[in-house]
């Protein structure tokens, strides 16, 4: 491009209503592009500013110019239950979420078992090899003589199925949990009381399941569990991290994700009022807010709830409410359920808070998953193609017509909180990616034993789903 006579740049910048000393001038012209210095410069200078020094242009010109693409990228809420809500809690709305569960999650299965109907066991009289059948896993409960016995349940009824202890299907029952769907294959008891299982299948991730990418280098910067509003809220890396995001390194990013614990609540656990900085909840929310108001402009933020937001505990759990919602509306923040499925550029993240990790990390045992390796926890759900399957445990879950913590599409990306640790893994495809807590260990922490991982974002490039994890402490 040919050097901008010192003659078109005045015109350029009286048009704009600046005149300029002649020094600011030439310093301009040596730019390689003057047009986009004089925009810069534009934004930039103070706006009582009428003739541009030297200084002026100096000052802006060191600044990192803004390269975070102009273009916003798709995102488009996928599934929210927000306002969906019908479940009043009587024994009919629990009968209808199990049978939803049921339907929804056999049909994976079918495809891979050839399955009858309960009831049907029976009237059988032949064929007693080979017989499959898919159900609700009920109980599970171990002989005397160390075998195990599961009971399965569809609609027409229930059935017992042994596992031999010398079976190597063994070891995978303890990978099981209460109230998934589930489907054996095995040999029918002459007296049609039991079947002796040769085979288990989970609904499953299909082995050829291949994630969709986007065809640009757009980046989501994933984030959980702020707590704002603890005394232990992380606010130093919390601004290094909002700095981070104006860094030239940084532009790619154009999403902030946050799966909930946005805030630190009120009455969430014995006593938690005297490790609370901000006692109101309402102002937790206001602080949080402020904070969100750090994060450049250009990056759309979208939050779902978890166990610490004041929405209802049951899970699906609604969006913010409208009190709520009114504190985040000059962010423009995207509020979502919990879980929530939004796509960004054709890639689907399925976002979760993460409270039944505890009940899964409870009930299998350490060394499949523990609190160190929260992945290997939202790798079992996704296998079970449910985010919290066990009713009555520590998960409460509001029973709905429709269960919507059923995985019915296989997601690209899946992205929690919860534990406060972090863990990601790849499983057939499907990024799983735990990000930890911008909290540091409060004294209730310390006495349950977590170690928390502080200040973590997880950086997905949506182009070749790579993950970066980075630490802001
Ligand atoms: O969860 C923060 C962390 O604390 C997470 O790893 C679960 C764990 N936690 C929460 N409550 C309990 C109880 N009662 N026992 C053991 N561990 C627990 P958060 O949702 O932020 O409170
Ligand atoms: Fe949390
Ligand atoms: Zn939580």
């Amino acid at each position: 491009m040919s050097e901008a006579s010192l003659g078109r740049i005045v015109a350029l910048l009286a048009a704009e209503g600046f005149t300029a000393e002649k020094a600011a001038v030439r310093c301009i012209q040596q730019q390689g592009d003057p047009r986009a210095a004089i925009n810069s410069i534009i934004e930039h200078v103070p706006d009582e500013t009428v003739t541009l020094t030297e200084a002026d242009i100096e000052e802006v010109l060191t600044v990192e110019p803004p390269t975070r693409s102009d273009r916003t990228s798709e995102i488009r809420v996928v599934a929210d239950m927000t306002g969906a809500s019908t479940g009043t809690g009587t024994f009919d709305d629990f009968l209808a979420l199990f049978r939803d569960r049921y339907d929804r999650l056999s049909t994976l299965l079918r495809d891979r078992v050839s399955a009858r109907s309960i009831a049907s066991l029976q009237t059988t009289n032949r064929a007693r090899h080979g017989i499959g059948v898919i159900g609700l896993l009920t109980d599970v409960r171990s002989t005397g003589s160390g075998h195990w016995v599961l009971e399965l349940e569809d609609r027409t009824g229930a059935c017992r199925a042994l596992i031999h202890r010398d079976n190597d299907l063994y070891g995978m029952v303890d990978e099981l949990l209460l109230d998934q769907v589930l489907a054996i294959e095995g040999t029918l008891a002459d007296d049609g009381g039991i079947i002796f299982v040769d085979a288990l299948h989970q609904p499953e991730v299909p082995m050829s399941n291949q994630a969709t990418r986007a065809d640009e280098s757009i980046e989501v910067a994933l984030i959980s569990d702020l707590h704002v509003g603890s005394q232990e809220f992380a606010e130093g890396a919390w601004e290094t991290f909002v700095d981070w995001l104006d860094t030239s390194e940084a532009q790619s990013i154009e999403h902030l994700i946050i799966s909930g614990d946005l805030v630190d609540g009120v009455g969430v656990y014995p006593n938690q009022s005297k490790e609370l900085a901000i006692v109101d909840v309402y102002d937790q929310y206001r602080a949080a807010a402020e904070q969100l108001q750090a994060v450049p402009s250009d990056i759309q933020i979208t939050i779902i709830p978890g166990n610490h937001d004041a929405v209802r505990l049951a899970e699906p759990q609604p969006a913010f409410g409208e009190r709520i919602a009114k504190m985040f509306e000059s962010i423009e923040a995207r509020l979502v359920s919990n879980p929530g499925w939004i796509e960004i550029e054709g890639v689907t993240f399925l976002l979760y808070h993460g409270t039944s990790f505890d009940d899964v990390i409870a009930s299998i045992p350490g060394g499949i998953v523990e609190y160190e390796r929260p992945d290997a926890a939202m790798v079992q759900l996704l296998r079970k193609r449910h985010l919290a399957p066990t009713y009555g445990s520590r998960t409460r879950i509001s029973p709905e017509p429709i269960d919507h913590l059923v995985i019915d599409q296989v997601p690209d990306v899946f992205h929690a909180g919860h534990t406060h640790t972090t863990g990601v893994d790849t499983y057939r495809d499907v990024r799983v990616i735990n990000t930890g807590t911008w909290q540091h260990q409060t004294p209730f922490q310390r006495q349950v034993n977590i170690d928390p991982d502080v200040a973590i974002a997880a950086i997905v490039d949506l182009q070749d789903l790579s993950v970066t994890v980075r630490s802001f402490l």
